[in-house]
């Protein structure tokens, strides 16, 4: 009888160390829960407007600018325009994980949450409001073929 009681509760105290456990990884990996706590002050700020195009209207394959340097904890809102003939996008998977995506503005539609890359068709924009988090430097590209070889690359930088 003993035994068995014991069994039981050994059982209950091993599902509630678990539950346990996974209540605490669910806050440790809450980046966005962090940031909103952090932006509650730093969306009252206006964001820093920054401009970049994917390529120009010479058909040149370039970002301009193909350097960008961001200070993490601000509110950044990042232009993004393609005058150029033919479609381009903003790829920088390492950077996307290291911010905080306010929301995403192209046409009338407004998305929030995490976003990982852009693709702008010719005479497109979109404006990405976002918070730096993590220092370092991410790599930029344009995934369509031929356009990383001729120099559709840059970097950003956050410190
Ligand atoms: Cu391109």
């Amino acid at each position: 009888m003993s035994s068995w009681l014991t069994k039981i509760s050994k059982h209950l105290y091993s599902v509630f160390c678990l539950l346990a456990f996974l209540v605490c990884l669910s806050f440790m990996g809450a980046t966005p829960a962090r940031a909103a706590n952090l932006s509650g002050d730093i969306l009252k700020q206006p964001a820093t407007e920054i401009k970049v195009s994917l390529g120009n209207a010479a058909g040149e394959l370039i970002f301009e600018p193909n350097h960008l340097e961001l200070q993490a904890g601000k509110r950044y809102n990042l232009h993004l325009n393609n005058p150029s003939p033919v479609k381009h996008y903003f790829t920088s998977k390492d950077f996307a994980d290291a911010i905080w995506t306010q929301k995403v503005e192209a046409g009338n539609v407004e998305i929030k949450g995490a976003i990982h890359e852009l693709e702008l068709k010719p005479a497109a924009e979109a404006e990405w409001v976002f918070v730096p988090l993590k220092p370092g430097k991410y790599g930029l590209r344009c995934t369509i073929a031929g356009h990383t070889e001729a120099g559709m690359i840059g970097d950003i930088v956050i410190k």
